[in-house]
């Protein structure tokens, strides 16, 4: 255990024997199901803070894991726990995958595309065919967005793969980190005392037109070309000439369902009844969309009973089954399936809606094949019933038109592309042919085109290398697609024609993107001197970039969802917490202030910035983006963001003060928030964001010159947290002052919410400073800490179950609220017994300003034990809907760790770590560069590295903080070799060090500054 661990454990066991007196002084009437001491082992603190290992998962473990491994907005493509990919959703199409327990839940991610790689090892006379999957032996994942890692080993096999899989990511190059492609790095190592002779097999399915194929008239086309030294698998699909049916023939009903029982179909399990419902059932949302009066509605008795019912078998006379089907979404569990030979070729499922909608097979590649039609509900859970009705065969599809085929969203192309000349495709075909044991259907045409209902998967082989004993090579390939039309389109439409181009652009630039990416991921992980599993949490949020909750369009507007496919409109509250984009790729965040703040979603007679970009008040969001367009400017490197947007930056402020209605810092009104109530009445929660905001205001308002605004918001500010320590203070916490009996629904009154100092914990993101007295801050956050953080939350959770569950019973968590003090509220706030790891975050990072760093760093853990992969993907933290955008507050914590502050325009940067102060190194990003921040501290000097890594810096002025008990310091400042000027000031603890000039680092340049004490007076 190192000195700072033991001042750490130290200070939380006082921490904890504080609360426990604390307890023992005011006994709540009701017990207080979270206890006040967390017990926590000493064991377990200390591992908190210790530097660690990156985490490697293998065995079951692998089963959850999907991390996000395509370029930033452009689909969602996931790298799972066995290196092969799943997901696959880089076709535009926006599924939200539910919330509580439908998406918190252990589940595989699936794999609709078939893809992947293989080991061929030439072996005497044989050819050994090894893919890259959990069936290897040995796999172990290691991966840390945004590079995934899988290693595979087997018994008796000579060769050791590790596999690298990743899009380009680069903070401050969005373009560049937006790329609709994947790198892998396939690297085989030779494990034998022999020599090897070895090389890599790569395939890829064709999935173009991955949703529409059984809808159109169309041809999928597949070729093997060689360009530029590279061999690329390019699929496509394209239209076929209509087919004109001439004179339909009669439709053949195989069932309308009108009469009062199921005829020669057959009922198994309940659910059924005695024959067809006649519409809505009790208890259902209304039912339409069906046609006469009958129909299968599997909601008798609820969603509990379950049951199968089978038609008798047919044939299959016609290209199409035409059916009406609505009710729950659930694949395999609420679905009707095509059954033949008893196989189901061909399922659906409702969209978690009652009313039916018209959906069809194409079964032409069936004709004459006698089928059977199944209708399944193998669910008791929410949405666990199906509605069927009229299943006809057809020479004609039920859909209508789809509209042009090249403006179908799934139009496009995919390519995989190897950085080296494969072998031709007739060796491919023999390599796939000579092997035995490996039953998968593989082809390498050159040139070749097929219905597009077929699936068909193109191969292509590398030349077979040497391999020494104990020699490795490296084979690249990367995979890219290229869907343009999303209706919104994409930022990367403009650069690139295909999704060849987007690969030959990725292979030329490969070194440049491929280094920049590893480099990113030196410096944060392994350079650093934070806990690991602490960098892969804070870090994994991130990913969300990457997934359907986010889309950069055409126009260069950053626009995205709350959860993937849910709550759309880049909502204002939810972003309020999401520190991690503007940190890492400042200009994204500035589009959505430009285009969508104070763009779209800004009116100007008003000042309202709608919250969804509509024109819809939310009180939190609107002073929350007063506080992203200070920080907006903060990261940039100049001040034209400031000067083009501060008449509506004010206009906005003015908006809330308008609501505060007197000026005296209190907002009083009916605030709509991020809990999706209105909150009645003076409170924190908005109040402390009002502030913050105001403070904002007033420094943006002096350096655009605009004194008087700057001295109001500051006499609004004074007046409000006067206000405020006289009224909502209540001596542990900040309360909520509200008439219960005028609003009895949806308040906290005297409850302990855990976002009440939200606004005070982004002042300290922007360098702010304190809202309301410092010791008072701690002391709330102690409150939370004490009375909202549950070890277990079971209890907590049995007494009072939340409204949807994102953490289970024996999970940690921190409640929204508790009234510890008070009676429960039942009816109060909204969510309040929720786990929002958004929140978490917000909390631990605000706990690290105030150096609560042990309980932060026990509250990060919390999530990452809840996310743990034997139970949930690590990557995708959930909230309504997948890949929660509100997680990315993880980033406020990794900044808080570092004491970060920085200035861009003014060029002011400033580090007072509060973990290991006396080693201290990790990543950071300014405006136009990163790099790594390293500190040392001895008992008579100082040290502080700043060595930049990528892009430029530019820096005037410098703030650290020093012990307390140096009470004058000498301090030298070395750029490379050269030595800079420097005056500095140093004031309880915090030296700031004026540079005589600007200095313009550049990448590799390194600044050094040595602080040393002052001896005698
Ligand atoms: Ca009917
Ligand atoms: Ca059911
Ligand atoms: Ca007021």
């Amino acid at each position: 255990m190192n000195k700072q661990g033991m001042i750490q454990v130290a200070g939380i066991m006082i921490a904890l024997s504080w609360t426990s007196v604390a307890v023992a002084q005011d006994t709540p009437k009701e017990k207080h199901l979270v206890p006040a001491d967390k017990n926590l082992s000493p064991e377990y603190v200390q591992r908190l803070s210790e530097r660690g290992q990156r985490a490697v998962y293998t065995g079951e473990e692998l089963e959850t894991i999907g991390m996000p491994v395509g370029g930033i907005a452009t689909g969602q493509l996931y790298l799972r726990g066995d290196g092969t990919l799943g997901l696959w959703q880089i076709f535009n199409k926006h599924i939200f995958s539910g919330y509580g327990r439908d998406n918190y839940r252990t589940y595989r991610p699936d794999s609709p595309v078939d893809s992947g790689f293989a080991v061929v090892l030439e072996s005497g006379d044989k050819t050994i065919v090894r893919p890259l999957n959990k069936d290897f032996g040995r796999v172990e994942f290691a991966g840390e967005y945004p590079i995934g890692l899988v290693r595979y080993k087997a018994e008796g096999f000579p060769i050791e793969v590790e596999m690298e899989a990743f899009s380009p990511f680069i903070p401050l190059d969005a373009k560049n980190s937006a790329l609709p492609a994947t790198i892998f790095h396939v690297t085989l190592k030779n494990t034998s005392d022999q020599v090897q002779r070895a090389s890599v097999l790569g395939w890829l399915e064709n999935a173009v037109c991955f949703d529409s194929a059984k809808a159109v008239q169309a041809v999928r086309h597949s070729r093997i070309v060689n360009d530029k030294g590279r061999t690329l698998i390019v699929h496509t699909a394209e239209e076929t000439p209509k087919e004109q049916v001439q004179a339909p023939r009669p439709k053949i009903v195989l069932a309308d369902f009108e009469g009062d029982n199921y005829g020669d179909w057959t009922a198994a399990g309940e659910t059924f009844g005695k024959g067809p419902a006649r519409g809505t059932l009790p208890n259902q949302q209304a039912v339409s969309g069906f046609l006469g009066k009958g129909l299968v509605n599997t909601f008798l008795g609820g969603d509990r009973p379950q049951g199968t019912l089978t038609s008798p078998a047919f044939e299959i006379s016609r290209k199409y089954i035409n059916f009406l089907i609505g009710g729950g979404s659930h694949a395999d569990q609420t679905c009707i399936n095509l059954l033949i030979d008893g196989k189901a070729v061909r399922t659906a499922t409702g969209k978690d809606n009652e009313k039916l909608e018209w959906h069809f097979w194409n079964v032409e590649n069936s004709r004459g094949k006698t089928a059977r039609i199944e209708i399944v509900d193998r669910r008791s859970g929410g949405w666990g019933h199906i509605n069927v009705d009229q299943i006809e065969l057809a020479d004609e599809s039920s859909e209508g038109n789809l509209g042009p085929f090249d403006k179908l969203p799934d139009y496009g192309s995919l390519v995989l592309a190897f950085a080296e000349e494969a072998i031709s495709a007739k060796n491919t075909r023999e390599i796939i042919e000579s092997t035995s044991g490996w039953s998968k259907q593989l082809h390498a045409t050159l040139d070749v085109t097929y219905p597009v209902t077929d699936r068909r998967s193109e191969a292509m082989a590398a030349k077979a290398v040497k391999l020494a004993p104990r020699a490795s090579r490296t084979f690249t390939f990367v995979l890219a697609w290229f869907f343009p039309n999303h209706p919104q389109g994409h930022e990367y439409d403009s650069r690139f024609a295909d999704a060849a181009s987007v690969a030959q652009y990725v292979l030329d630039n490969h070194d440049r993107l491929a280094g920049d990416t590893k480099k990113w991921h030196q410096t944060f992980y392994e350079d650093s001197t934070l806990p690991r599993w602490l960098l892969f949490r804070l870090h994994s949020t991130v990913s969300t970039l990457a997934t359907g909750t986010c889309q950069w369009r055409r126009s260069g507007r950053f626009w995205a969802w709350e959860g993937v496919g849910c709550c759309e409109g880049t909502c204002t509250h939810v972003w309020n917490y999401a520190h991690a984009p503007a940190r890492l790729f400042p200009e994204l965040e500035r589009s959505a202030r430009e285009m969508q703040d104070f763009g779209e979603g800004f009116d100007p007679n008003s000042g309202l910035v709608g919250f969804r970009s509509n024109r819809t008040y939310a009180a939190d969001g609107q002073c929350g983006t007063i506080l992203k367009a200070y920080r907006e400017h903060l990261c940039a490197p100049d001040g034209s963001f400031l000067r083009h947007n501060w008449p509506r930056i004010k206009k906005a402020l003015e908006f809330s003060i308008k609501q505060d209605g007197n000026d005296d810092g209190l907002i009083e009104n009916s605030q709509h928030n991020t809990y999706d109530i209105n909150f009645e009445g003076p409170n924190t929660f908005v109040g402390s964001l009002y502030l913050a905001a105001l403070n904002a205001g007033a420094e943006m308002a002096r350096e655009m010159d605009d004194e008087p605004f700057a001295e109001r918001c500051e006499r609004i500010f004074e007046s409000g947290v006067d206000l405020t320590m006289d009224r909502l203070w209540d001596g542990e916490y900040f309360i909520q002052i509200v008439d219960l009996k005028k609003h009895p629904k949806d308040q906290y009154e005297k409850g302990c919410l855990s976002d009440q100092l939200f606004g005070q914990g982004w002042a300290h993101q922007l360098a702010l400073g304190y809202i309301y007295p410092p010791e008072q801050v701690k002391q709330a956050l102690r409150s939370v800490w004490k009375y909202n953080w549950a070890p277990d939350i079971g209890p907590y959770n049995e007494a009072h179950p939340p409204e949807r569950w994102f953490a289970l019973p024996g999970e940690p968590g921190l409640l929204t609220c508790t009234w510890p003090k008070s009676p429960y509220l039942k009816e109060g706030v909204r969510y309040r017994e929720e786990i929002w790891t958004g929140i978490e975050y917000q909390v631990a990072g605000h706990m690290v300003w105030e150096d609560m760093v042990t309980e932060a760093l026990a509250i990060c853990r919390g999530v990452e034990d809840r996310y743990q992969p034997a139970k949930h993907n690590p990557f995708n933290e959930i909230e309504c809907g997948d890949h929660y955008a509100r997680g990315m507050a993880s980033w406020g914590v990794y900044t808080a760790l570092a004491g970060f502050e920085y200035h861009g325009p003014n060029g002011h940067l400033g580090f007072a770590p509060r973990i290991t102060p006396d080693k201290f190194q990790a990543a950071f990003t300014a405006a136009e560069g990163w790099g790594s921040f390293a500190q040392t501290r001895a008992a008579n000097v100082q040290r502080e590295q700043i060595d930049l890594r990528w892009g430029r810096l530019k820096l005037k002025s410098l703030a650290f903080s020093v012990p307390q008990n140096w009470k004058a310091v000498e301090t030298t400042v070395h750029l490379d070799d050269t030595s800079i000027e420097s005056n500095s000031v140093l004031r309880d603890g915090r030296l700031e060090i004026e540079l005589s000039r600007e200095l313009r680092l550049s990448k590799d340049g390194t600044l050094e500054i040595e602080i040393r004490p002052k001896s005698g007076p």
